[in-house]
């Protein structure tokens, strides 16, 4: 049993870090329009509107101040791909503590169970209602994919906040 839950949580990870390491890269190269190795919160806010992100107000500003290190107004490559990584880190703990049945997989009686654990009551519909705006492929289930989508660029750091956005 050990080994077998080893195994998964290494494979895991190693997929997940060399992934997310390219990835980053990619899209810090589409932010960064005027190539100066630099993103700021215009570049910020324009990339993500022109990919269809979906952000609240506010939102690229806070990336940028809570990325920015060396406080030069904005996120060059380690400064960016170091604030993803540790924001990613709090969303796969979010979705594992979701995540009861651990399927991967988050759907809406694990969403309402959760919600009730923190002293919300919510009816399954409201559950459904949630669930539908991080369900890209209409599954009725959010896998983890969704879930990093949905949050990779909105800065909420626990399940209250993430719920509620
Ligand atoms: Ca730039
Ligand atoms: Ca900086
Ligand atoms: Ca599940």
């Amino acid at each position: 049993m050990y080994q077998v839950i080893k195994r998964l949580i290494v494979v895991d990870s190693r997929c997940w870090d060399s992934d997310s390491e390219r990835s980053y890269q990619d899209l810090f190269d589409k932010l960064d329009t005027n190539k100066d190795g630099k993103v700021d919160v215009a570049e910020l806010r324009a990339g993500l509107t022109a990919m269809g992100i979906s952000f609240r107000t506010g939102a690229a500003q806070k990336i940028v101040s809570s990325g920015d290190k060396n406080k030069d107004g904005s996120l060059d490559f380690t400064e960016f791909s170091k604030y993803l990584k540790e924001h990613e880190k709090k969303l796969r703990l979010t979705f594992k503590s979701l995540d009861k049945n651990n399927d991967g997989c988050i759907d809406a009686s694990e969403i309402q169970q959760s919600l009730e654990e923190l002293g919300m009551e919510i009816t399954r519909e409201e559950a459904q209602t949630i669930l539908q705006s991080m369900d890209i492929d209409g599954s009725m289930m959010v896998d983890w994919n969704e879930w990093r989508q949905h949050f990779l660029f909105n800065p909420a750091h626990n399940l209250n906040e993430i719920i509620r956005y």
